[in-house]
């Protein structure tokens, strides 16, 4: 096992995967900019190195002055969180080059599942049903014309470096394509410094999927069940649940298979997650991310499993240990995403939190890295705290949540727990029928 891990983000997660390292003995660097000085990762990180300014890409997206941080306090693995480098496929590569272990997938299969044009195509060959869509990337109208009306309209164009939902443009009939093709193009060369695009067929109401998997790279492989993440705004999730109100067991086990067996025959190491887009009783793959995720709590209380844990065991050379059968999924988990906004404007909301009262008890869990006086920077995302409430079913963690939202006590800024504790009483949430439309009934 490793003797020193430096962790190469800030904030709630920055602390969670503090918290696994401590459980394991390990020995923590945190790295940080400016802003984040008195940040709680940094208080109980045994080191601490100042990477650089506010800005993300000057500190936390600052790949030279993490590896030389890495050096200085002789880390023998970087664990890069989520978001900032997690997914950057050049930086996992360097990491390896300098020798200290990359803590996740190997730099192939992130930079594989970073084009989300090359990364249908292969988990489409591996057996999964995807989106129906172009063959691969559209370069010109002749192409994309073609191929939308083999699809059917609506159609979606998709950044192929893209993801997340980020650029996607919506095209009804012929002359709406030709004119959102170039924009499409345009924009993506912008924001994600690749022009390349594809098509897909615009699924009208599904709900967003999503499989986690644990794979040890040398033949073990188990997936931990779906989280449903149907509620989101501006592609931003707003609250998770495991297993999701919308499958059966049946429906469950097949897909959980699928993905198993898909990430198994490419020789997966490491933490990743299959997402779907489910509509009609039908699952179709649309992206894969190769990364912890926010919202890997939910799956953590159902599971039992602790997956940072996993993730320092399997990059450390470990195998599983344990089989699909071993694994038993147990009740019902909810999280709702705290940020620092207004519930219903959902303008950011930074600024020194001056009052700070959570709750707990039986089946409640708050990541946060945040505490009373703490300032909330304007810098970076606004998520300020991750409320999961468990419970033997859904209706008992619902009721814990709202009871938990009740007393979560925050003074100072705007949080969106408001927000969350409109969606704990909204009829449609509790009897689970929830889609991409449903927090437009919040404005
Ligand atoms: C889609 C879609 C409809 N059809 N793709 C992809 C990433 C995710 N953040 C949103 N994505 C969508 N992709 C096709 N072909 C609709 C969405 C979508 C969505 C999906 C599930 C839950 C909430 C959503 C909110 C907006 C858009």
């Amino acid at each position: 096992m490793f003797n020193k891990v430096l962790i190469a983000n800030r904030g709630e997660i920055a602390l969670r995967i503090h918290r696994a390292c401590r459980e394991m003995g390990i020995k923590t660097v945190a790295v940080h900019s400016t802003a984040d000085a008195a940040a709680m990762h940094v208080r109980l990180a045994d080191e601490t190195v100042c990477i650089g300014p506010p800005a993300a890409r000057d500190s936390y997206l600052n790949v030279a002055a993490i590896l030389s941080a890495a050096t200085i306090t002789g880390a023998d693995a970087i664990h890069p969180g989520l978001g900032f480098l997690a997914e950057d496929a050049d930086f996992a590569a360097a990491v390896e080059e300098h020798g200290f272990t990359f803590i996740g997938p190997s730099a192939e299969h992130i930079r594989l599942m970073g084009n989300k044009v090359a990364a249908k195509d292969a988990i489409r060959k591996l057996g999964i049903p995807t989106v129906p869509g172009s063959p691969g990337g559209v370069c010109d109208l002749a192409t994309a014309e073609a191929a939308a009306s083999a699809i059917g309209y609506p159609i979606l164009i998709k950044a192929a470096a893209g993801g997340g939902g980020r650029g996607m443009k919506i095209a009804h009939d012929r002359s709406e394509l030709a004119h959102m093709l170039p924009i499409a193009q345009h924009e993506a060369a912008s924001f994600f410094g690749c022009g390349e695009v594809y098509l897909e067929r615009h699924l009208e109401r599904p709900r967003h999927i999503e499989i986690q998997i644990l794979g040890d790279g040398r033949g073990g492989i188990v997936h931990l069940g779906e989280r449903d993440c149907s509620l989101q705004r501006s592609h931003q999730k707003v609250l998770e649940e495991s297993p999701s109100p919308a499958l059966n067991t049946a429906e469950r086990d097949r897909l959980g298979t699928l993905a198993v067996e898909a990430l198994s025959e490419l020789g997966y190491k490491g933490v990743g997650t299959l997402e779907f887009l489910y509509q009609d009783g039908e699952f179709f793959f649309i992206e894969m991310n190769t990364r912890l995720q926010v919202e890997h709590p939910v799956t953590e209380m159902v599971s039992g499993l602790d997956i940072v844990r996993e993730q320092l065991r399997i990059a450390a050379g470990a195998p599983l240990g344990y089989c699909q059968a071993d694994i038993k999924l147990c009740g019902h988990a909810i999280e709702c995403r705290i940020n620092a906004e207004s519930p219903d404007t959902f303008a950011p909301s930074p600024g020194r939190i001056t009052g700070w009262n959570l709750p707990g008890n039986i089946g409640v869990r708050v990541d946060t890295a945040a505490y009373t006086d703490y300032i909330v920077p304007p810098y970076y995302d606004s998520l300020v705290a991750k409320l999961v409430a468990q419970g033997r079913d859904r209706e008992e963690a619902i009721a814990r949540m709202r009871r938990a939202l009740e007393m979560f006590v925050v003074e100072g800024i705007y949080t969106t727990i408001p927000l969350h504790q409109r969606i704990m009483n909204d009829p449609d949430f509790i009897a689970g029928k929830v889609d991409t439309t449903f927090l437009q009934r919040f404005r």
